[in-house]
C-alpha cells in the first residue's frame, strides 16, 4: 500500500474539558535549573488544567536540580534508569520506580541511560489542618499490590502513594490494568480531575461524548465532570497510570 504522510495530520484533540495527545505535535520546553534533556508539557494550566503533567527524556549529561516550593512532584520512570539525590539520600532508580518530592524539598536526578523517560505530575499543595505535609517517599511498582476494582477481577489497581490511607496526600497516583476485553463498569463522573498516559496496549476511550482509539504513549487529560469511560481491545492488558487530586473538602462556599 502507498502510505502518505502529511504533515497536516495530527490525532493530537484538545477539547474544553478534555485532551487526548498523542506526541505527533510535541514541541520541546526549556526549564531553568534543568540541563541537556527534552522537556513537553503535556498538560498544564493553560489548558485549563489544576495540576501539570510533563514528559522528560534524559542523557548521561542531563541533570534535574530543583527544589519544591508549593508544589510537590511526582517522578516516575517510564523507560531507562539514573541516580536521584533527596534528603542526602541517593536511590538508583529504573524502569517502574517512583519519587514522590513534596513541598520544600531539593532534588537532583542524573548519570541517566541514554534514552531515559520520566513522567511527572506536578500539584500545588493544599494543607489540611491537623495534618504536615508529607515525607519524601522513593519506592517501586513492583512492591504495590494489585487490588481488584469494582469486584471485576479483571480490572486491577495499584494505589502508589497512600491516599485514603493518610489524609495529608492530598493527590493519588494509580496504576490501573485492565485485562484485554475488559471494561469499566459505568460512565464515571467525578469532581476529580485527571491526568495519564498509556504505559501498555491499546483501547476506546469516552470522553464527554466523544470516542477515541488510544494505544501505548498517549496522554489524556480529563477536567472536573468529564464523562468518562474505557474498554481495552486487542489481545494485550491495556495499562496506565494516572493523576487524581483526592482527600480534601470539595467547595468554598
Ligand atoms: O479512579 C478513577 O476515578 C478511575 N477509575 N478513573 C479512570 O480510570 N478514568
Ligand atoms: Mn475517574
Amino acid at each position: 500500500m502507498n502510505k502518505i504522510n502529511l504533515t497536516a495530520l495530527s490525532n493530537t484533540i484538545v477539547e474544553r474539558d478534555h485532551a487526548v495527545i498523542t506526541g505527533d505535535g510535541f514541541v520541546n520546553s526549556v526549564v531553568p535549573g534543568w540541563t541537556n534533556c527534552e522537556v513537553n508539557v503535556v498538560i498544564n494550566e493553560a489548558m485549563g488544567a489544576n495540576f501539570c503533567q510533563l514528559l522528560i527524556t534524559l542523557n548521561s549529561q542531563s541533570q534535574l536540580k530543583g527544589k519544591t516550593q508549593h508544589s510537590q512532584i511526582f517522578f516516575y520512570i517510564l523507560e531507562g534508569s539514573c541516580d536521584l539525590y533527596l534528603n542526602q539520600n541517593k536511590s538508583k532508580l529504573k524502569k517502574g520506580s517512583y519519587a514522590y518530592v513534596s513541598i520544600d524539598q531539593s532534588y537532583t536526578f542524573d548519570k541517566a541511560a541514554e534514552g531515559t523517560r520520566v513522567l511527572t505530575f506536578h500539584k500545588k499543595y493544599e494543607p489540611l489542618e491537623g495534618h504536615t505535609s508529607p515525607e519524601v517517599l522513593v519506592n517501586h511498582e513492583s512492591n504495590i499490590e494489585q487490588t481488584i476494582y469494582c469486584e471485576d477481577p479483571d480490572l486491577l489497581m495499584q494505589n502508589l502513594l497512600p491516599d485514603e490511607n493518610d489524609l495529608s496526600f492530598d493527590m493519588a497516583v494509580n496504576i490501573f490494568t485492565y485485562s484485554p476485553g475488559a471494561n469499566l463498569p459505568f460512565v464515571e463522573t467525578h469532581i476529580m480531575e485527571h491526568g495519564l498516559i498509556y504505559l501498555e496496549g491499546q483501547g476506546i476511550y469516552r470522553l464527554a461524548d466523544k470516542w477515541y482509539p488510544i494505544k501505548k504513549g498517549d496522554s489524556i487529560w480529563m477536567a472536573p465532570y468529564c464523562p468518562q469511560w474505557f474498554g481495552a481491545l486487542g489481545k494485550e492488558p491495556a495499562v496506565y497510570i494516572y493523576y487524581k487530586n483526592v482527600n480534601r473538602f470539595p467547595t468554598v462556599i
